[in-house]
This record gives C-alpha cells, structure tokens and sequence, in this order.
C-alpha cells in the first residue's frame, strides 16, 4: 500500500523535489483503490482527523472538525501569481512569483518532518472529455487525501492518463497544513506554471486544490488561452413528460443554493417533469461543432453547506448524505449521528458542537457552524443525470446568473441578447454569506458569481466572454434570478427550493419560443399570467407584483452601484459594456 509511483519522470522529479523541501518522514503513492480507502479511513480515526459515525444510522460516513480558526476560504490570503499585477488584475491579490515561491518554500521547508506525505492523484472532467485535466496535490492532510477520492476522479487511473510523456501537462498542487495558523495561511495560484501551493489552513476550499484552486481560478487562466470557459456554475437537466430535455447552467455565488437548485424536486402538480444533477459548482463548456454551448461538470462529488439541508428543502441531498459522506464542523450527537441548525425533526437535547464542546438546545451557540459542509460522492445523488461522465458534455440552453439580493432585483428577468447577457453576469450583485471569512450580509459586486474565483484579469475575462459569444452561432438564452427579495418586513417574498422550478419552466418556454414576458428597461420580466402559479401557496397577487416589479429609485441606486465598480475596474472593462450600461441608463430614464 502507498507504493503506486507513476511512471512520467516529470511528475516523479517534482515530487522529489518537494520531498527534499519538506523532509516527510514517508511518501504515501495514493491509487484511489477501496482497500487504500479503508485504511487511511481507520488511521484517520486512530489519529482523531476524522470521528467514525453511527454506522447503522450513516455507513460509511465520518465527521472531521477543523481548527476553529480556519473554517472558510480566505480571500484576502488567496493570491494570484502572474509576472505583472496587470495580469492579475484588480480584483486578485496579487503577489510577485519569485518573491512568493521563496516565502513559500521558507514556509515549507522542512514542514513535514514526521509526517507522511501523500501524492494524491486525480483527474478533473469526464475521463475521455477533451477538457479533462490532470493533478496532483501533495498533502500532509489525510483528510485531504479522503475529501480529494470523494470530490475527484482519483487515483491510478490519472497517472494512466498522463502517461509518460515528460512534457505531459498536468497541475502541480501542494499543501502542507503547517500549524493551522491564519498569519501563515496563503493560498497560492501560479497560473503560468500551472502551479498551486496552499499552506496554514485544512479548510476546503483552501486546500482541496482540486476545486477553486485548479478547476476555477487556474482553469479559467487557461480557458481564456484555449478558448473555452470554466464556470463557478451548477448545471442541470430538466425533461419534460414529453421527454423534451434542456440543460441549463447557473452561476450563484458560495453559499447561494446552487446544491439545492441543482437536485430540485418540481412541486406535486410537474407530473413527470424530472431534474437531473450533471454538477453543483463548476461547469467547463466549450463550443461545440453545432455552434452550441457543451458543458462538464469536471467535479466527482459535492461540498455543500449543511445547515438548512433538510427532506424538506433538499430530499435529494438528504438522501445523498446518508451514506459514504464526510462531514466537515457540524454537531455530532449522544448516538453517533449528526445533527445541524434546520435539520428535518427536533433538536437533540444534548450535542457536542463543531467545536467539540457540549451542547444543548439552551445554548447560544450554533450546534454546526453556518459554513459546515458535506463531502459526497455525486454517484450517492438519486437523480443523477445519465450523461455525467460524457466525454463532450451536455448542450446548454440557457445560462442563469443570480445572487442573494434583499430588493431591486426581480425574481427572473432575461437579457435581451448575448452582449447584455454578459453586462447582467458581469455587475451582478449578492450578499456576502459565511463560505469565506468576512462580513457576511453586506451586497457585493460578483461579477459571473466569479470574483473569488477568476485567475487573470476581470477585464479580460469579461472580453473573453464577449469573444466567446461572437462564435457561438447557437448561444445559450441569459437569465437573471433571485429568489431571495424581501418585503419591507424583512419577509422572502418567493417560498424558492420547489418552486423555483416555476421560474425554471418559464426559462425553458422561453428557450423553445413558448412563453410569454414584457419587455422593461432592465430585461424582458414575465407577467404573473406568463408563470405556471398552479397550488402555489403562500404568495399573494400583490407579493407577485412586488416580486417581478423594476422600482425606479431601487434601479437609480442599483446603476450607480454598476457604475462604481465598473469605475473601479477602469480602464480595463470593455467598450461593449460600457455601451450596455449607457443603453441600461437611457432605457430606465425613458
Ligand atoms: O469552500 S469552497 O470554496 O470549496 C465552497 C465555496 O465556498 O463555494
Ligand atoms: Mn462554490
């Protein structure tokens, strides 16, 4: 066990030279097999990174909490790594690439000295897709390791697919958790090398490199060079009882329902209308020969927030995490389950919290921290989609972007073409939520629900999508939504979950020519005889009104907000979408 070396010289020379920096006591060669799987399972518990939960109640699941100081990502030590800050542009951190290899390796040298460390490999996309990309990631983390089999292709059968070429491309990751100190927390992007070095946190997102790290921040560097683009999008099937089925993606910042929006229940009237899950995060798309856009999911599992998973919001998700699931800072109960803040049934009388302290009902704090996530094999997901290991994806109808929004945004709206699709993506707007640390509530510019996770220069990833949408000569529809307005007693107006496949339906009428929509100055809105209303309960014709209504004064507010960051962004935002915003102004004063 442990002795599976690849055969590319390239891949064996790194890790040698990582070996000689950091000075493991052992190298672990990780194969991805269930016999290495069960092992690292029971070193993991004897050496307390993980609690084996009940596993009649959970089989197959475990628990790890991590350092209270290092729950979420980290923005502010996230930084990208191009020779000039240019490059970077100004939405990244930026930080000089020598200087920060020399800082990092001061950091890592001899960082794993009695530790083991393990070469976890993996593939990201369907194995034969075109876009399928190859990692490794050095870790001292065996939760790490765990979370990387569940949340990727890993092992083998990625050193298989590199082959032994030594100029075989493949991305170089490597974390160390150091002393889980946040003064020595950096989470490093090299996207000329195709590098990553993430050190000082065990969380997630910082230290799965496979996902932000690789499959969003490097791999939109190299999108924007090979012409493809790679999404913090969910993508999704809905087939109509005709067996008419359309794909959709959707791009809502962390923490937005994305997991919940992607294995929706349609509400009990959408007889034999099915949603199907390709992923819940990431989406690559590329154009295909039809002129259409194909999208993979390049993921293998889901890292979903836990509190509010409930049978009721999320059966699908419930259902997923029943089995074979890590469980990362919820509460764990006297029986050896979990337990969270708006799980289905009654709280338990006594827990012990994610910080590991006892817990009652009584107390004041949260039994699982509002960022606490799942880890779980998309294979668990009962309505997984059949075409989730395509090699040339699934054709996109339509894209949706959207965010957590208060007010001014109406529930849906479409864009009028392409161009004013990419200006809605690009100002898009949300509430901060508790995935990265920060404020949480305060409203943020997000551009594509990317700003955390965009590896190059806003400006020219906006131009990227312009580029991309003058060749597609079958584009996707855009959409707009937020299913998260208020009324001025601080109520939801839109119950969601379910019945978002109400707005859902509506898209893809639209797609097909179907359904109806007045024009306004911010976008095509239908009118509530255009949405299927059929037993929706709880929301009255006025709430509707208030729902798909444009406000003047909140729209005054909203362009100037555009305005500002478009500013901030100067000189780099493209003449286009200075022109969208222009036509947005005059169509809201006339
Ligand atoms: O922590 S992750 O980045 O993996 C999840 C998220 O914040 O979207
Ligand atoms: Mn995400």
């Amino acid at each position: 066990m442990g002795e599976n070396k690849p055969a590319n010289k390239a891949v064996l020379n790194w890790v040698h030279e990582v070996e000689s920096l950091t000075k493991p006591e052992n190298i672990f060669w990780c194969d991805g097999s269930k016999e290495e799987n069960d092992y690292l399972l029971g070193e993991a518990c004897r050496q307390g990174v993980l609690i084996k939960l009940n596993q009649e109640k959970r089989p197959g699941c475990y628990l790890h909490r991590s350092n209270p100081n290092d729950v979420a990502r980290v923005e502010q030590f996230t930084l990208i790594c191009t020779p000039t800050e240019e490059e970077a542009g100004p939405t990244n951190h930026w930080a000089d690439p020598a200087e920060t290899y020399s800082k990092l390796h001061g950091m890592l040298k001899g960082a794993m000295r009695g530790r083991t460390m393990f070469v976890v490999p993996y593939i990201m996309g369907p194995v034969e897709s075109p876009l399928a990309k190859v990692g490794y990631e050095i870790t001292d983390s065996l939760y790490v390791v765990l979370s990387m089999r569940v949340m990727t292709r890993m092992g083998a059968r990625a050193s298989e697919k590199l082959g032994e070429k030594p100029d075989a491309e493949f991305n170089r990751g490597v974390h160390s958790l150091l002393d889980v100190n946040p003064e020595r927390r950096w989470i490093c992007h090299f996207p000329q090398d195709n590098a990553i070095i993430s050190v000082g946190s065990g969380y997630g997102g910082n230290v799965l490199l496979s996902k932000k790290c690789l499959a969003l921040r490097i791999a939109s560097y190299l999108a924007q060079k090979q012409g493809w683009l790679a999404e913090h999008m969910l993508i999704l099937g809905v087939e109509s009882p005709k067996g008419e089925k359309h794909y959709v993606a959707a791009a809502f910042p962390s923490a937005c329902g994305k997991t919940n929006f992607a294995m929706l229940i349609p509400p009990k009237h959408y007889d034999g209308w099915k949603i199907t899950t390709i992923g819940d995060d990431i989406a690559w798309m590329q154009i295909g020969a039809d002129g259409r856009l194909y999208a993979v999911n390049p993921e293998n599992g889901y890292f979903g927030v836990v509190p509010g998973t409930s049978y009721k919001s999320n059966p699908n998700a419930m259902r997923s995490i029943e089995r074979d699931t890590i469980f990362t800072n919820v509460a764990l109960t006297d029986d050896g389950d979990v337990w969270w803040e708006g799980k289905d049934g009654e709280a338990p009388q006594h827990a012990i919290d994610w910080r590991g302290n006892d817990w009652t009902p009584a107390s004041k704090e949260k039994a699982a921290h509002p960022n606490s996530r799942f880890a779980t094999p998309m294979q668990n997901n009962p309505v997984l989609d059949p075409h989730v290991d395509d090699a040339a994806g699934v054709p996109i109808s339509a894209i949706i972007f959207g965010g957590r929004r208060s007010d001014t945004m109406p529930l849906v709206f479409r864009a009028f073409d392409w161009q004013h699709g990419v200006y809605i993506g690009a100002v898009m707007a949300s509430e901060t939520t508790a995935a990265a640390t920060g404020a949480v509530g305060k409203v943020r510019r997000d551009p594509m629900a990317m700003l955390p996770f965009c590896g190059y220069n806003i400006g020219d990833y906006f131009r990227h999508w312009l580029k991309i949408g003058k060749r597609l000569t079958n584009p996707p529809l855009i959409f707009h939504v937020n299913w998260f307005r208020k009324d001025a007693e601080g109520h939801y107006l839109w119950p969601g979950f379910g019945d978002n496949m109400r707005v859902l339906k509506w898209i893809i009428d639209r797609c097909e020519g179907r359904s109806g929509a007045q024009k306004t100055a911010v976008g095509c809105i239908p009118r509530p005889e255009d949405l299927d209303l059929e037993d929706l309960e709880g929301v009255s014709p006025e709430q509707l009104d208030k729902l798909l209504a444009v406000d003047p004064a909140e729209w005054e507010k909203e362009l100037a907000g555009e305005k500002e960051f478009f500013a901030s962004l100067a000189p780099n935002v493209p003449e286009e979408l200075l022109g969208q915003m222009q036509q947005l102004e005059e169509r809201l004063r006339r």
